[in-house]
């Protein structure tokens, strides 16, 4: 199973993924979905946001057990941010039906969609949909970086963006969601642990920072005549990591876009995305609060305009204690718990149904990119302990 997906949407270049929500490798991953589905006889189905469904009993009863993750990628991505969850998800079902078990409420793997945000520029897309966390006027404001919409890329991969929207009696049917991972850092494997049950996801937030300049000749334009965005960029930067010292945050600028971007013309526009996180609200407010007035500063003293535009936030998530609980009971009370910084469909769900989440150890510790890593050992006691999950809350 492991190795019919792998090669989808990765680049030869770099040996990283480029699984970009409705995109050619997102279509072939979606096909990939589908065939795992029908293989195993399961009542297959695409809602009206895209994501991808893989029933077994009556999806109509509620109170159903579902798993599963996300396949696309972020550039560059690792092999099993995402897909580990999809792929664990089908062979504990594997493992349950051969240990013999039987399902005593309904089931179901599912596949979210867009859950990086790479393309569009908002995480969880496909989760947040289905929750009412974006309304469908959002969804239709996104766009890519070539001005394509979200409906007219859906679309043009051949599914019909019209319905598009919360979708509560889908919802209604969940009795619990269980999300196996990659771990997205080093704590596991400092403490000798395969799997790790997760207690919290850090608040966390995007942030626009538009700095706008003027653009001249890079060769005849004096110092002193230039009103250089930049250079206010290349401050805040600075800023950023000087005040997720101080906040004890995380905060990155991780992409930037420049107008008009030539190499000897000072730019007009210099477009900047901030990631900041933090393992608590006063944290990040802190952080972000401390970047933007530094920005201000400096961009008043060289005669910079500054917007800044918050783009997404996802309070902190603490998972519901009763299944977490129920989680360690059946996995053993010795199974490590840990917050992540990482955001995760689970994180959307569990507003709205009792939400769990599974961790892999991640020998490398690093994660968006082609070093993530789990070990083949790892990722088989991840099966094992999903289909123990899966059997204590489904197979009573
Ligand atoms: O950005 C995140 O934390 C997640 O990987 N989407
Ligand atoms: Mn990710
Ligand atoms: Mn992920
Ligand atoms: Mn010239």
């Amino acid at each position: 199973m492991w190795r019919s997906l792998r090669p989808i949407g990765r680049s030869a270049a770099s040996g990283g993924y480029r699984r970009y929500a409705w995109t050619g490798a997102d279509a072939d991953c979606r096909l990939w979905f589908r065939m795992q589905a029908e293989a195993r006889r399961l009542d297959y189905e695409v809602d009206r946001n895209g994501n991808q469904w893989a029933w077994l009993g009556d999806r109509e009863a509620g109170d159903a057990v579902v798993t599963g993750s996300h396949l696309d990628s972020v550039p560059d991505g690792g092999a099993f941010d995402g897909p580990l969850g999809v792929v664990s998800a089908f062979a504990a079902l594997d493992e349950l039906r051969s240990r013999g078990v039987r399902f005593a409420r309904p089931f179901a793997v599912v596949n979210f969609a867009d859950e990086e945000g790479a393309r569009f520029g908002l995480a969880c897309v496909g989760s947040r949909l289905v929750s009412g966390q974006l309304t469908r006027e959002q969804a239709y404001a996104l766009h890519d970086a070539d001005g394509t919409s979200l409906p007219e890329a859906m679309e043009a991969a051949g599914h019909d963006p019209a319905g598009i929207g919360p979708d509560p009696e889908r919802l209604a049917r969940i009795g619990a969601f269980v999300e196996l991972h990659v771990e997205q850092g080093r704590a596991l494997d400092l403490s000798g642990d395969a799997i790790g049950i997760a207690s919290a996801i850090w608040p966390h937030g995007r942030w626009r920072y538009d700095f706008a300049g003027e653009a001249n000749h890079a060769g005849t334009t004096r110092l002193v005549d230039r009103r250089d965005p930049m250079l206010t960029y290349a401050e805040t930067v600075l800023a950023a990591r000087r005040e997720a010292e101080l906040a004890g945050a995380v905060a990155t600028f991780g992409k930037i876009a420049v107008e008009p971007n030539g190499v000897n013309a000072i730019p007009s526009l210099v477009r900047g995305w901030l990631d900041a996180r933090a393992a608590d609200q006063a944290g990040l407010d802190a952080v972000v609060a401390g970047i933007e007035t530094a920005a201000r500063d400096h961009a008043a003293r060289q005669g910079i305009d500054l917007t800044v535009v918050r783009e997404s936030f996802t309070p902190v998530v603490e998972f519901a204690h009763t299944l977490r609980d129920e989680l360690a009971g059946i996995l053993g009370e010795k199974t490590p718990v840990l917050g992540t910084g990482a955001g995760h469909d689970a994180g959307i769900l569990s507003a709205h149904v009792p939400t769990a989440m599974l961790f892999v150890r991640n020998p490398t510790g690093v994660s968006h990119s082609p070093a993530e890593a789990a070990a083949e050992d790892d990722c088989v006691a991840g099966v094992r302990a999903l289909a123990d999950v899966l059997e204590g809350l489904a197979c009573r």
